[in-house]
């Protein structure tokens, strides 16, 4: 691969790094899960570093790893990138705005977590920077939807690549996603920030939010997705499962992934108790695909321990092959996300919700679906990229292999304790899981301690991960594998059909965010709105 290789090394790098500063900010929360006595924790450090943590791992170092794998699957399946000088552009400006974000954060004036909640209010310069990120992957957007209209123009008629299908949808979901992020910042938050304007409305703040946040979800699966689909089969021997029911599956997410928010605002006042429902039906529609790809996946590994002489019902299993560090990433992070969306499908229930609502289930719940179905799958896949993109051979691979296995028990131990004490009543974004001696925390005080070890597991896999990159980068440099993507159980006939029509697609899901948003938008701004002065705890 030699088209826009050193963008995809460079996005990738940012995102390693900004991995890395995430998981030296996570010891901080699991010091506080153990209580532990140290002289250097404190409630301000515990909120610098979580917002830091959350900021840092779920918009950082997810953009980042993302659209280098949007430059990978362009550059290796179509040849061609368009305009890179934009996609530099994009990387620069992406870069600044993830570095002032930072340090507004790291200086301890934006301690606001990474949902940002008005009248939690930072300092303007984490907003300036938030927005240059978006912006930034908005470039991003741009330079994938030139470089697939430009492919188009001489391939009329013949179906994309189902790679560059998976990262075309990621950035329709994330254009879709951000619109509601940028009235939210730019029209309400920045102005609040700079005190142009005295109040904001928390709650209107927050639906915009949660417009984004929901879709955000998406936009970080989607291309894990795109991973397990179409380059996971390839470099195990295998096959996609189906190449029209990925397609079929994509689209899904582009319809779903938007019109669901307000499954995370049932308790708000203001939003009438029929659209929260509606909303609770959309998010069961969008468990759908998620589903479709649990069994299309496995299916397509069972092909391949049937291809090396599994005979019985599940005797394939054991053929897989599960030295292999990419290949145990994602099987892991596949039976992880199982589990989490067993949780999410109680989280969506309109009912059920209030029994988990700002627990530390809540938490408990996204590290098993983006800590470790999308992280986990991002790291595997690195052990595949990187001596393809770089020449370098994956050194270190004893610590590569234990790496996902790891992860997975860490994160079991860190995540199962998390559910229960939520159900048990535990808050989540607490300081001090001791409650300065009640006796009800008392009762989860042996959990919180499971949880913390799992978090110092989870640190631990984190450095091997580290130290396999840049010691194998440090290494000697080899021939670069050959990049190839998995190809579908049975051939496709090779025209494009309905499921490659992007641009009805888009046209479809913004009229279900129309369904879905204008009325309870509206009826909020009818309200008499008092807004809220800015709060700042630290
Ligand atoms: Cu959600």
């Amino acid at each position: 691969m030699t088209v826009g290789r050193k963008l995809v090394l460079a996005n990738f790098w940012v995102a390693v790094v900004a991995f890395g500063l995430a998981a030296i900010m996570a010891v901080m929360q699991a010091l506080a899960r153990a209580d532990a006595e140290l002289a250097i924790r404190s409630p301000k450090l515990y909120y610098v570093s979580m917002t830091a943590h959350g900021v840092l791992m779920a918009l950082v170092f997810t953009t980042f790893f993302i659209m280098a794998l949007g430059y990978f699957a362009v550059g290796a399946e179509l040849k061609r990138l368009e305009t890179p000088s934009w996609g530099w552009a994009s990387f620069f400006v992406s870069l600044v705005g993830t570095i002032l974000t930072t340090l507004a954060i790291l200086s301890g004036s934006s301690t606001v977590l990474y949902t940002f909640y008005p009248p939690l209010q930072a300092h303007p310069l984490f907003y300036v920077g938030a927005t240059l990120l978006v912006v930034g992957s908005w470039i991003w957007c741009a330079v994938m939807i030139r470089t697939y209209l430009a492919w188009r123009a001489g391939m009329a008629g013949e179906a994309v690549p189902l790679s560059v299908h998976g990262m075309m949808v990621t950035v329709i979901i994330w254009i879709l996603a951000t619109a509601g992020l940028a009235v939210e910042v730019v029209g309400m938050l920045l102005p609040w920030s700079f005190g142009f304007v005295e109040k904001v409305d928390p709650i209107v703040a927050r639906t915009f939010f949660w417009w984004f946040g929901h879709p955000l979800t998406y936009f970080w699966l989607v291309p894990a997705y795109v991973v397990w689909y179409t380059i996971l089969p390839g470099a195990i021997g295998g096959r996609v499962f189906s190449d029209r029911l990925t397609r079929v599956v994509f689209i899904l997410f582009v319809l779903f992934s938007t019109p669901v928010g307000l499954h995370h605002q049932f308790t708000d006042p203001g939003i009438s108790s029929g659209f929260k429902l509606l909303h609770t039906i959309t998010t069961y529609a969008i468990l759908f695909p998620s589903f479709v790809t649990a069994f299309s996946v496995i299916a397509s590994f069972e092909l391949v321990g049937r291809a090396k002489g599994a005979k019985g019902l599940f005797d394939w299993i054991g053929f897989l092959p599960w030295k292999d560090p990419f290949f145990a990433s994602v099987a892991l992070a596949m039976l992880t996300f199982a589990i989490g969306g067993f949780g999410g499908a109680i989280n969506a229930a309109y009912a059920m919700n209030a029994m988990v609502k700002n627990t530390s289930w809540i938490q408990g719940h996204f590290h098993l679906t983006v800590g470790t179905a999308v992280a986990l799958t991002f790291m595997g896949v690195s052990y595949w990229m990187l001596p393809r993109l770089t020449g370098y051979p994956v050194r270190l691979r004893a610590l590569a292999l234990a790496q996902p296995y790891l992860w997975f028990f860490g994160m079991m131990l860190f995540s199962i304790p998390s559910h229960i004490t939520g159900i048990m009543g535990m808050p989540r974004r607490v300081y001090s899981a001791a409650f300065q001696g009640s006796e009800v925390a008392a009762s989860w005080q042996f959990l919180t301690t499971v949880s913390a070890v799992g978090g110092v597991i989870l640190f631990v896999s984190s450095a091997f991960w580290l130290a396999v990159l840049v010691v194998s980068v440090l290494g000697e440099k080899g021939e670069r594998p050959p990049i190839e993507f998995a190809k579908p159980l049975t051939p496709v006939a090779g025209s494009a059909g309905v499921w490659d029509r992007f641009g009805l697609w888009t046209a479809v899901a913004a009229a279900l965010i129309v369904i879905a948003y204008a009325y309870p938008i509206v009826h909020l701004l009818s309200l008499t709105r008092f807004g809220s002065s800015p709060f700042k705890p630290f």
